[in-house]
């Protein structure tokens, strides 16, 4: 069989991964997006339905309003031992961030509140051993490992960890000297403990790298073949692929998650954020070998028919589905709660958003687009270069600086948007793009109507608007603008970009959306 990369297309960075007998689950960072931490599952390692958030309650965590930058919630780690499933991760910024892991014996329900570890740095990590001891990994002003001593007692029916001491800091295998080592994974396999990790950062010299020894701390040997898996200085589709984490199947075959980019052309620049891949794993002289040929490269296609579960077997995996990541998509708000696919920028202010029978009601604060602060937006990835985007949109009354519309979302320094507002006290349909500090309106037409149907149609080269309006049978254009100025390597950092549909000084009732794959 031949699947394809990436397995979780747009912004879905620093992939992790954990077996459970047949079942798979894997967990992305999500950075600035509220709930954090979307969790996938799979049994064939190419199929995801997204199942939950791990971080669906603001009492597990506030993120740091500091825009562009991509603060929040880094690179965590998924693990499960003994019944319990463990996450692992890093709030970066604010007074209550730091790393802290939370854990629950249901994926699919509510994970607990945060246990908070007193580590510095990003890129933690949990290793049970079979000795019964658990090791941290981290990265501070290097790779660190250091034991915990976690405590497990049942309260009301309901499991509860605590972690009573944490052991020294030891800085056992900084990598094969390249740049930011970092990203560290700790495991035991035929009774040799391995520590793999990223250097070169998360751009196009990314790569993967590994060290083994048979004691925790060390002398940790580098493999001989490091790295394991680069794309760097390739002529291969996928580009900077890094941050990697191991699984076994139940078969014993061995694979790998990573991240990685699709540059939208040359030069290199990548709009849908670090992608999730998969790739094969063998093992030769206690070491393992990467990719497809065993090349230590991520391709695009990879022929294999080693998948856990054979096609026919997975005709039914997804009974409790949830969300298929990567498939179109359509919203008509009748649910009193948002899809799963639907984030918020920061930890929503709740009042903002109204569900109603007509539909969802967003109710504009002052905080518009290019604000830094909370907004009154829901928004989705960008999973294909090609797709449309529709929206729904009603608004009664627009008051002065009132809008409400559809954006392509980098960062509030970075977004290009449709809306429907009021010019010289005319309503008008506007289509307006930032760039940094550049900002420009690419028109402004007269719309007599309070509904519309606002659409937003991306391709490598370009993001499109046009609009349909009552009896209006084709989508009339109104403006565009280059897709490769809303990319990472002009004004992005960590993330990927969204579609928004958002309101500002105004209430709009969105009434029904849609995703195209084209
Ligand atoms: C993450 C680090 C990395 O913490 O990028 O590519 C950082 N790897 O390990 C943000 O995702």
């Amino acid at each position: 069989m031949k699947y394809t990369n990436p397995i979780l297309s747009g912004f879905h960075p620093d992939p992790s991964i954990c077996r459970v007998g047949g079942d798979f689950y894997l967990v992305t960072s999500s950075f600035e997006y509220f709930p954090g931490l979307p969790l996938f599952h799979s049994t064939d390692l190419v199929h995801w339905e997204q199942i939950n958030h791990i971080l669906s309650r603001d009492s597990q965590f506030t993120l740091t309003k500091e825009a562009p930058n991509s603060l929040g919630i880094y690179a965590p780690t998924i693990r499960y031992h003994k019944g319990v499933y463990y996450c692992v991760v890093t709030n970066v910024g604010g007074p209550e961030g730091g790393n802290f892991f939370v854990y629950t014996t249901d994926p699919y329900g509510d994970w607990s509140d945060p246990v908070m570890l007193p580590f510095g740095g990003i890129d933690p990590s949990l290793f049970f051993d079979d000795n019964g001891k658990v090791y941290y990994s981290g990265t501070d002003t290097g790779v660190f490992i250091a034991e915990l001593t976690l405590s497990q007692a049942t309260v009301e029916g309901r499991i509860q960890i605590r972690c009573d001491h944490v052991g020294e800091q030891v800085y056992a295998w900084n990598g094969s000297g390249g740049n930011n080592p970092e990203g560290p994974h700790l495991y035991k396999i035929n009774g040799m403990y391995y520590l793999m990790m990223a250097e070169g950062g998360t751009e196009y010299c990314h790569m993967v790298t590994i060290a083994r020894s048979d004691s925790v701390y060390g002398p940790y040997e580098a493999c001989p073949h490091n790295p394991i898996l680069t794309n760097r200085s390739t002529d291969l589709p996928i580009k900077a692929v890094g941050h990697a984490d191991l699984v076994e199947d139940q078969n014993g075959n061995w694979w790998s998650v990573c991240l990685g980019i699709r540059p939208l052309g040359y030069p290199f620049r990548h709009n849908l954020g670090r992608e999730t891949m998969l790739v094969p794993v063998t093992w030769e002289q206690g070491w393992p070998v990467m990719g497809m040929n065993g090349d230590g490269h991520v391709d695009a296609e990879i022929e294999t028919s080693l998948l856990p579960c054979a096609e026919s077997a997975c005709s039914a995996p997804f009974e409790r589905s949830r969300y298929l990541p990567g498939s179109s998509f359509t919203d008509t708000f009748d649910t009193a709660a948002m899809h799963l696919s639907w984030n918020t920028i920061y930890n929503p202010d709740h009042t903002l958003y109204e569900f109603t029978e007509n539909g969802l009601i967003l109710h504009g604060n002052e905080n518009g687009l290019s604000s830094s602060d909370v907004k009154s937006l829901i928004c989705r990835r960008q999973e294909h270069f090609d797709f449309t985007a529709r929206l729904t949109l009603s608004m009664e009354t627009i008051p002065e600086n009132g809008e409400a519309g559809l954006a392509i979302y980098m960062n509030n320094r970075h977004h290009y948007e449709i809306a429907m507002t009021v010019v010289d006290q005319k309503r008008c349909l506007i289509v307006r793009r930032q760039i940094g500090s550049l900002r420009a309106v690419e028109s402004v037409i007269a719309y007599d109507s309070s509904a519309v149907v606002l659409q937003l149609t991306g391709t490598r080269e370009s993001y499109t608007f046009a609009y349909c309006g009552d009896g209006q049978e084709a989508p009339v254009t109104i403006g565009s603008g280059e897709a490769q100025y809303l990319t990472t390597e002009v004004g992005g950092c960590f993330t990927g970009n969204y579609i928004a549909v958002y309101a500002a000084n105004a209430d709009a009732v969105c009434k029904k959306f849609s995703y195209d794959i084209q």
